[in-house]
This record gives C-alpha cells, sequence and structure tokens, in this order.
C-alpha cells in the first residue's frame, strides 16, 4: 500500500498554489506514486488568509503559527513556500523536529544562513530538497542526458538567460522582492539562481565569476496589501515611494571548475520577454538549445550528422524522454509550469522512499549561493570573484 505523508505548507501565495496543485497530482501522473501527499494543514500569517488557503487548496486544517505546526508529532513534510526572509528559521526548527522539508528557492538570503541550514538538515538525517523546479521541466533532463551520453563531446561554453518584465515599470510595487532584508537580492537572487542551478545540473560546479549588477528603479510606490502581485501596479501619481535596495540585472561572465567557460543573464526588466529562460550549450561534438518559453522543446545539432543533413532538429518531448512515463501519452499535450513541478514533487517523495538525497538538496542549495555571493561581490568590485 502507497504510504500517505501528512505535509504542512508554510505559506499560501503563488507558491503554495504551485505546491498544493502538485500534491493533488502527482498520483494521478506517476502511479504507483512513490508516496500519497495529504494537504494536512496549511499556514499562512494571520488566521483569515489560512483559512482561505485551506479551501482554496484542498488542506484539512488551518493556521497561523508554524512554529506549533512543524512540531507536531503527524506531520512528516514541511514545505517552505514564504519569501526568503523566514526560509532559515522554519527550515532549521522544522529539521530540528525531524521533518523532510522542501524549500522554496532561493535557499536563503545569505550564505550563512545555507550553512547553518545545511547543518541543520544534515544532523537532523532528514530529507531535504530545493525547489529548482526548471530542471524538472523534460526537455531540461533529456539535455543532460545527452550530456551524460558524451552526445555533444566535451563542453565549451555555456550561456544561460533568464529574462522577465513584470518589473520594468519603475511604478510597479516595492513588493518583498525589492526589499533586501527581506529577499536578500533582486535579480540575482529571485531568478539568476535558477540559471545557476541549471549550469550547476548540465555544466557542473562555477569556479569564478564577473559580474555587472544594476539597480535601475531606485524608488517604488509603497505596496498597498501583503500579497505579492508581481508588479500589477495600480497605479497613483502620489504614492508614497520606498527605496529599493537590490539589483535589477545581473550580466555575467563564468568560469566553470571543469574548463568551460560562459555567461549568464538575469533580469525583470527586458520587455516583451515573459519567462525567457534560454539555455544554449556549445561542445566538441554538438550543441543544445533550449527555450522555456517552448519548454516541450528541445534543439539539438549532432556535428557528426551527414554533412548534407547538418543543423538543429528540433525534438518534441514525450513518452519517449525523461518522465514521459508519467506524464501525458502523446507528444504535444503540452508540458506547463504545473507539470514542472507535479514532477518536483514526485522527486522528493521518491527521494523520501528510497532514503536518498535528491538534487537538488539544501547542499546544492548553498553552492548556489555561493555563485550568487559571488556575483555580488562583483557587482561591486568590477573584478572576477572566486565562488566560495
Ligand atoms: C518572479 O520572478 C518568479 O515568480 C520567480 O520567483 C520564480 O522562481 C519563477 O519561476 C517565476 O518568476
Amino acid at each position: 500500500m502507497t504510504k500517505v505523508m501528512n505535509v504542512a505548507m508554510i505559506g499560501g501565495g503563488f507558491m503554495g498554489k504551485a505546491h498544493a496543485m502538485a500534491y493533488a497530482s502527482m498520483p494521478m501522473f506517476f502511479w504507483p506514486a512513490p508516496a500519497i501527499p495529504h494537504r494536512k494543514v496549511v499556514v499562512d500569517v494571520s488566521d483569515g488568509m489560512a483559512e482561505e488557503a485551506r479551501r482554496r487548496f484542498g488542506f484539512e486544517e488551518a493556521s497561523s503559527d508554524w512554529r506549533a505546526v512543524v512540531n507536531r508529532p503527524d506531520i512528516d513534510v514541511v514545505d517552505i513556500c514564504t519569501p526568503n526572509n523566514v526560509h532559515a528559521e522554519i527550515a532549521i526548527a522544522a529539521a530540528k523536529a525531524g521533518k523532510h522539508i522542501i524549500c522554496e528557492k532561493p535557499l536563503s538570503r545569505t550564505v550563512e544562513e545555507a550553512r547553518a541550514m545545511v547543518e541543520a538538515v544534515e544532523a537532523a538525517g532528514v530529507i531535504h530538497m530545493v525547489a529548482f523546479n526548471y530542471r524538472r521541466t523534460p526537455a531540461v533532463a533529456l539535455a543532460k542526458k545527452f550530456i551524460e551520453e558524451g552526445r555533444i563531446g566535451r563542453i565549451l561554453n555555456f550561456r544561460g538567460t533568464y529574462l522577465q518584465d513584470w518589473s520594468a515599470d519603475p511604478d510597479s510595487p516595492l513588493s518583498w522582492r525589492f526589499q533586501k532584508k527581506i529577499a536578500g537580492s533582486g535579480s540575482v537572487g529571485d531568478i539568476g539562481t535558477h540559471v545557476v542551478d541549471l549550469a550547476h545540473y548540465l555544466v557542473g560546479p562555477i569556479a569564478e565569476v564577473i559580474a555587472m549588477t544594476p539597480t535601475y528603479n531606485k524608488t517604488r510606490p509603497l505596496q498597498q496589501g501583503g500579497v505579492d502581485k508581481l508588479g500589477a501596479a495600480e497605479k497613483s501619481a502620489d504614492a508614497e515611494r520606498g527605496e529599493v535596495d537590490v539589483d535589477d540585472e545581473l550580466v555575467s561572465m563564468l568560469r566553470f571548475k571543469g574548463g568551460a567557460i560562459g555567461s549568464l543573464e538575469a533580469t525583470r526588466n527586458a520587455y516583451g520577454r515573459n519567462n525567457f529562460i534560454t539555455l544554449e550549450i556549445h561542445g566538441t561534438k554538438g550543441s543544445i538549445h533550449f527555450n522555456y518559453e517552448r519548454r516541450d522543446e528541445l534543439q539539438v545539432m549532432f556535428a557528426d550528422d551527414p554533412a548534407d543533413a547538418r543543423g538543429f532538429r528540433t525534438i518534441y518531448t514525450g513518452p519517449a524522454h525523461p518522465y514521459g512515463a508519467g506524464l501525458w501519452p502523446i507528444p504535444g499535450l503540452g508540458i506547463g509550469y504545473s507539470e514542472t513541478k507535479i514532477v518536483e514533487c514526485y522527486d522528493f517523495f521518491s527521494a523520501i522512499a528510497k532514503k536518498q538525497q535528491p538534487s537538488p538538496n539544501f547542499a546544492d542549495g548553498l553552492l548556489t549561493e555561493l555563485v550568487a555571493d559571488a556575483f555580488l561581490r562583483s557587482g561591486q568590485s568590477g573584478v572576477w570573484e572566486k565562488v566560495g
């Protein structure tokens, strides 16, 4: 009989929605499931918000007291979907209580917090995961398979971007994502870390970086209400404004430990770009190209193709590809953001069932924080900075 595991989800916002959908859907896609996640308790900052999240996301109970919830003996898994400033405190308490933990990205605001989180989960011997979901896109997992099989040879160059435009309007509100004390950093932590995670997954550890991290909009209108509206501004010319103390954009060059070089850009100010995560990887025997806005497709070029057929081919992912057995039976039915979260949930509960740490776990999350810290240092110093 598949085991039922009780989940306490802390945070009922955008990520809470994505995780709650994954808990409900994972066994419908991946059967037999490694476990059946039971939506036991959802926690939010007030009783009213928690109750609304309970009704909306199908949890049994609601609470506004995360400390009491993570210490409950009937909770198996703690899921951290809060803003970044409380990731460390909740994760450390949950680890001490012996709970398995999945934490939204970025793992923490600082390297110090990430180190403390790693120490806590390792001391407790629990399973831990950071929710860098884009690795779970089947086309990205297929790229990983081709690279591991040596199909594009030794990697020479990695080019990664994550471009969005939801904060391009200087009058979009000062949400927590623009406040260092809550977010830790701006585009670097929020979306740059996704690409660092993909670079680590596909190419290997980054050793050294040089970066520019400008802030274009030094103030923004104070946000009315606590909900992160991701730029949906209710415009008012006389709105009181507050200071932005994080980066708006990251433009960087990379040196990987294994010898490859690369570049990585992240911005939420690129008008016309939505969730434009692109990866282009050149190897000694071929190339790979991926664009999340066409996430069902992987473009590959194999240099040993016959001369008259050389060029990028487009592989449309489906049942023949990673996670394909659980997802939709016909290529073209389509992968969405939810599917990446469902696969993430499947990998997390599989790791618990196998008692083996998944990837990216908190130790991988710490490596990503070390790269983020190097970007921020280089943004200030203007010179190459070592990671770590
Ligand atoms: C905002 O930039 C955001 O919600 C990120 O925080 C998520 O991690 C990303 O996947 C979607 O965009």
